[in-house]
C-alpha cells in the first residue's frame, strides 16, 4: 500500500520483480486515482497554556487525526487568525502580547485539501511575568554607570530584587526590570534606602538619561530617600531599580518601602508577591444559553436551536457525544447572537447528544441541558428495473418524456 499520497491527484505506478542480483523488465504503467479528501481532521484537544511571559503564551494542545494527513493548524487569538504551524506541530508561541490583557486562543487543524475542523476548546489567558529580571555587572564607580552601555556578568530572574547574585562584596552593579503590582488605586510614596547608590524607576523605562522617580546615587552608608505621595491606578507599573556597591565601606544594602492605601500610613517592605502577577482572568462570563433543542433533519444532519442568554459572548460552542453521559467533543462554533447550529457529518439511523456553552474572553459560561436526535433512516438504493429515461430537456423547455 502507499501512503501519504495527495487526494483527488492520478498517480501512476510500474511494478517490477526484483532478486538479489537482478530485476525483471517492468510491468506496467497502471494508473489509479486516490479519493477526493472531504473529511475534515477531528478536533484539537485540551488547548491550555505551557508557558507564560510578560509579552508570551505558549500554547500546547492534543494533535487532531485525519484520514488522509493532518498538514497544519490554524492559530487564533481573540478571534483573529494568528499563525499557522505544520501538522506534526502541536504547540506555538503567541508574541507581542501587552502583559496584563486578556487573551483568548482557539486552534483549528486542516487537511491538504483545505477542510477544516471545528475549533478546539477557548483557552484564555494573561501574560504575565513572575519575578525581577536581574543583570550583576562588576566594576569601579562613584556613581550609578550607565549600565546599558556595559556586558553584564550574569542575568536571571528571581521573586524579588535581591543582591544575592553577587559573587564579590565590593565593586559591583546590579539592574533590576520587571514589573510592581498596585493592589488598589489610590497614593502611594517610595522610600529607598542604600548604600551605596540606587534609582528607582515607576512607569519610566530605565536609561542612564531617565529622570528617576527616586534618586539615591552617589558613594555613601545607608542613606533613605523618600518620596511624594502620588496617585497609581491599580495593577502592573513597570518597574526598574538601578545600584551600586563602590570599594570602600560595609557590605551593600538594598530595600525599597512603600507606604500605600492599605499600610495604614507606614512605610512596609515591599514583599515578594507584589512582584508577581496572578494570571487572574478579568470580565464577566457569559450567562448560560438554554433552550437547547435538537432535531434530525436528513440522515446525516441534525439541526441545533437554542435561547441566547447574554450580551457578552464572543461566541457559541457546541459538543457533541454518542451517549448522554459520554464524552462531549466540540463540534463546532457560531458567532455572538447565532442560535441555531447544523451538524451535517453523521451516520444514519444514530442518537447523537449535544450540549453547548457560550464562550468569550473571560471563558465559558455553564453548559446547557442536554439535547438529542436521531438521525433519519439512510434511503434505499434508486432505480427500477425495466424502466429507462432519456435525459436531457426538450427543446421548448419542457420536461423529457419517459419512452412508452
Ligand atoms: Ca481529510
Ligand atoms: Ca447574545
Amino acid at each position: 500500500m502507499v501512503s501519504n499520497l495527495i487526494p483527488n491527484t492520478t498517480y501512476f505506478y510500474k511494478v517490477r520483480a526484483i532478486n538479489a542480483t537482478a530485476g525483471s523488465p517492468a510491468a506496467g504503467p497502471s494508473s489509479s486515482r486516490t479519493q477526493a479528501d472531504i473529511i475534515p481532521p477531528t478536533t484539537p484537544g485540551n488547548l491550555h497554556a505551557s508557558g507564560l511571559s510578560q509579552s508570551t503564551i505558549t500554547l500546547v494542545w492534543n494533535a487532531s487525526t485525519d484520514d488522509v494527513g493532518v498538514t497544519a493548524y490554524d492559530i487564533y487569538v481573540n478571534g483573529n487568525l494568528s499563525g499557522t504551524v505544520a501538522g506534526n506541530v502541536t504547540t506555538y508561541q503567541a508574541s507581542n502580547l501587552i502583559n496584563g490583557r486578556t487573551y483568548s486562543f482557539a486552534v483549528k487543524a486542516r487537511d491538504i485539501a483545505g477542510n477544516a475542523s471545528p475549533f478546539s476548546n477557548q483557552w484564555v489567558g494573561v501574560p504575565s511575568l513572575i519575578g525581577v529580571n536581574w543583570k550583576y555587572y562588576m566594576g569601579t564607580w562613584t556613581s550609578l554607570p550607565n549600565f546599558y552601555a556595559l556586558s553584564a556578568v550574569s542575568a536571571g530572574t528571581l521573586s524579588i530584587y535581591s543582591l544575592s547574585p553577587k559573587t564579590v562584596n565590593f565593586n559591583y552593579g546590579f539592574l533590576f526590570q520587571g514589573w510592581l503590582y498596585f493592589p488598589v488605586a489610590g497614593s502611594y510614596t517610595f522610600r529607598l534606602i542604600s548604600g551605596d547608590g540606587s534609582k528607582l524607576y515607576i512607569d519610566v523605562p530605565y536609561s542612564a538619561t531617565a529622570t528617576a522617580t527616586l534618586d539615591n546615587d552617589g558613594v555613601h552608608g545607608d542613606k533613605t530617600v523618600t518620596g511624594s505621595a502620588q496617585n497609581y491606578a491599580a495593577g502592573a507599573h513597570s518597574f526598574a531599580m538601578t545600584y551600586f556597591k563602590s570599594s570602600g565601606g560595609t557590605y551593600g544594602t538594598l530595600t525599597l518601602q512603600w507606604m500605600t492605601p492599605q499600610t495604614n500610613g507606614q512605610f512596609v517592605n515591599i514583599p515578594n508577591s507584589s512582584f508577581v502577577q496572578n494570571a487572574v482572568v478579568g470580565g464577566a462570563v457569559p450567562s448560560a444559553p438554554s433552550n437547547l433543542y435538537a432535531a434530525a433533519a436528513t440522515a446525516k444532519k441534525i439541526n441545533l436551536t437554542w435561547r441566547d442568554n447574554s450580551s457578552n459572548e464572543t461566541g457559541f460552542q457546541v459538543f457533541r457525544s454518542a451517549s448522554a453521559g459520554g464524552t462531549y467533543l466540540a463540534v463546532g462554533t457560531v458567532r455572538p447572537g447565532v442560535t441555531y447550529f447544523g451538524d451535517s457529518t453523521l451516520d444514519g439511523s444514530t442518537t447523537y447528544y449535544y450540549k453547548i456553552w457560550a464562550i468569550n474572553q473571560s471563558g465559558s459560561s455553564a453548559y446547557s441541558s442536554i439535547a438529542s436526535a436521531t438521525t433519519l433512516a439512510l434511503p434505499r438504493a434508486a432505480g427500477r428495473a425495466g424502466w429507462s429515461q432519456r435525459c436531457g430537456e426538450g427543446a421548448d423547455g419542457s420536461q423529457p418524456e419517459l419512452d412508452k
